[in-house]
């Protein structure tokens, strides 16, 4: 049967933007949808009662890091990394496959995987296709990536051709070691560099594999963001309509509508929880650096369009002040609300999708928040 279904509701007339229902073993997450990141088994600072509050639907953990620490055997012991860690939604899990090559020193790579030395204790690990398998199917998340290159940039032609090979040969036996079908979907990712040809191929081989969904991986690597977008344009019109696609690692406000009007269902970004930690707000107005001396005496909301529970009660200066002294409430209300802007900014994207309007939305949106 497969572990999940996804609904295709309906396409905007305005753009390539999809509406949908993905259905999956921990419940049913409407798309276009942005995952709050949840590396290390917990989404730094939030509880998954308070995940709940803001209506996350889906959170994204990664395999890396919780094979290098607690091991994916001990979560298998404690029951699985939903009951691990009292998240009882829908999880993604992602490869290990970028995490290898942006955090650990030292790595290799041949044709049997991935060798490297920990970022925490310099201590020499392997991770091949079959394994990052094995530590996914031991978490129990509801859907998994297959282990990948992310083709670094700039890269050649010829070195962005090789490593999508490479990365289309591990996908291969990505899924022939994955045999928990039933609960667990194995996304393909695409890969292919900066190259539109590279890009087209990686889609059609990926699609010969016919898996459950696809990931469009090797983007905001560093490339400009108008390439970004012209990598989507080649790439997600060629996907199946009747499977979702995850654009992984992007999430900036501008980002979620510029690839949700490509037609991206799936978004996951760190980046609404690191500047959460560092001082700064994402808000319809822009983005705002609370830390700013500006607002030492400013006694209104973070976010005056804003619900949540920090922009009801808290003001600016307050807020100010919790980060300068270092308290760690400070962190916690920032990410609180960067997370909620953002999911309230997908579902204001799904309610312009219903209502044909979403270049209208991108436009009234982007005259306040500045582009
Ligand atoms: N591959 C994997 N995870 C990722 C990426 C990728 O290319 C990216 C690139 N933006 C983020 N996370 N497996
Ligand atoms: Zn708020």
């Amino acid at each position: 049967m497969g572990a999940i279904k996804y609904e295709l509701i309906k396409e905007c007339k305005q753009s390539g933007a999809r509406l949908g229902k993905l259905h999956t073993p921990h419940g049913i997450i409407e798309t276009p949808i942005f995952m709050p990141v949840g590396t290390q088994a917990t989404v730094k600072t939030m509880t998954p009662e308070e995940l709940k509050d803001i209506e996350a639907q889906i959170i994204l953990s990664n395999t890396y890091h919780l094979y290098m620490r607690p091991g994916h055997e001990l979560i298998k012991r404690a029951g699985g990394l939903h009951k691990f860690m009292h998240w009882d939604g829908p999880i993604l899990t992602d490869s290990g496959g970028f995490q290898v090559f942006s955090l650990s020193d030292l790595r290799n790579i041949t044709e049997e995987g991935v060798t490297f030395k920990s970022h925490l204790d310099g201590s020499k690990h392997f991770i091949s296709p079959e394994l990052a398998i094995e530590i996914q199917n031991a978490l129990g998340s509801d859907i998994i990536m297959a282990f990948d290159e992310c083709t670094p940039y700039p890269a050649t032609y010829e070195y962005a051709e090789k490593s999508l090979e490479r990365t289309i040969r591990w996908a291969k036996r990505c899924k022939d070691a994955h045999n928990n079908t039933d609960n667990q979907a194995l996304f393909g990712i695409i890969q292919g560099g900066m190259y539109k040809e590279l890009r087209e191929k990686s889609v059609k081989e990926m699609v010969e594999l016919d898996f459950p969904g696809y990931s469009i991986g090797g983007l905001s690597v560093g490339e400009p963001k108008d390439i970004m977008y012209e990598m989507l344009e080649c790439t997600a019109p060629l996907l199946p309509k009747d499977k979702p696609r995850y654009l992984m690692g992007v999430g900036s406000p501008d980002a979620l509508l510029e690839g949700v009007i490509r037609g991206i269902d799936m978004f996951d970004c760190v980046l609404q929880t690191r500047i959460a930690r560092n001082g700064t707000a994402l808000t319809s107005e822009g983005k705002v650096v609370v830390r700013n001396a500006t607002y030492q005496e400013d006694f209104t909301p973070l976010d005056p369009n804003c619900e949540c529970y920090v922009c009801k009660n808290y003001t600016r200066a307050y807020l100010r002040h919790l980060v300068k002294a270092n308290e760690m409430l400070g962190a916690r209300l920032l990410s609180y609300h960067n997370l909620y802007f953002s999911l309230e900014l997908m579902k204001n994207i799904r309610i312009a999708i219903e209502n044909d309007s979403l270049l209208d939305f991108k436009s009234e949106f982007f005259s306040k928040y500045g582009y």
